[in-house]
């Protein structure tokens, strides 16, 4: 059957686990076979598509927009796009949502780990440099993060496995009616 695409949208502080889960993510929907599955990792778009960006509230929103524009395009042709940037603007969060909705699925993931799980865990030690103010505008620590008020699902990673958080979305897709 031929099914509407969809994107799932993470938002979320930096150590938060939007890449890993949306990596999980992305291979549970692989094997599911049939539908062509592209993740847009905050980082690694970083690299290829917003090489010239930093992190000012522009420049966040453009990288975020363009996020959003290569997930329409995917959605449109009935495939899965899995973002995870910050996304730290709650208006360019909903300009994502008012490009993709009317071409297919939308869901946002809050992933709702607070800073001081993300900050213990500190896995590339971004925390401490912008601590030791080596790092500017950093989202939580000296730049905001506007927290969502209606994401489709909100999951703290601070007590849950990456698996659960896989499953919970899975689950949430499957109602939607989206797989
Ligand atoms: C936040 C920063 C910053 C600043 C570098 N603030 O956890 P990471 O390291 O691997 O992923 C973060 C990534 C954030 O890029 P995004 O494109 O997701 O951000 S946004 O949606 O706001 O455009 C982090 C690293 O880049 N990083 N400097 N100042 N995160």
């Amino acid at each position: 059957r031929d099914r509407q695409g969809f994107t799932v949208f993470f938002t979320g502080l930096s150590g938060a686990g939007k890449s890993t889960i949306a990596r999980a993510l992305g291979t549970r929907l692989m094997e599911m076979g049939g539908r062509s599955v592209t993740l847009l990792d905050g980082d690694i778009v970083r690299r290829h598509l917003s090489a010239e960006l930093g992190f000012s509230r522009e420049h966040r929103n453009i990288n975020v927009l363009r996020i959003g524009y290569v997930a329409s395009e995917i959605t449109k042709n009935r495939g899965i796009a899995i973002c995870a940037p910050i996304a730290p603007y709650r208006n360019t969060r909903r300009d994502v949502r008012a490009m993709i909705e009317p071409l297919g699925g939308f869901l946002e993931v809050f992933v709702a780990t607070p800073i001081e799980t993300c900050e213990l865990r500190d896995r590339k030690g971004l925390y401490a440099k912008a601590r030791a103010g080596l790092i500017k505008e950093f989202t939580g620590v000296s730049d905001p993060y506007e927290v969502p008020e209606r994401p489709e699902l909100s999951i703290d990673t601070t007590d849950l496995s990456v698996d659960e958080a896989v499953q919970r979305i899975l689950l949430k897709l499957e109602h939607e009616g989206y797989l």
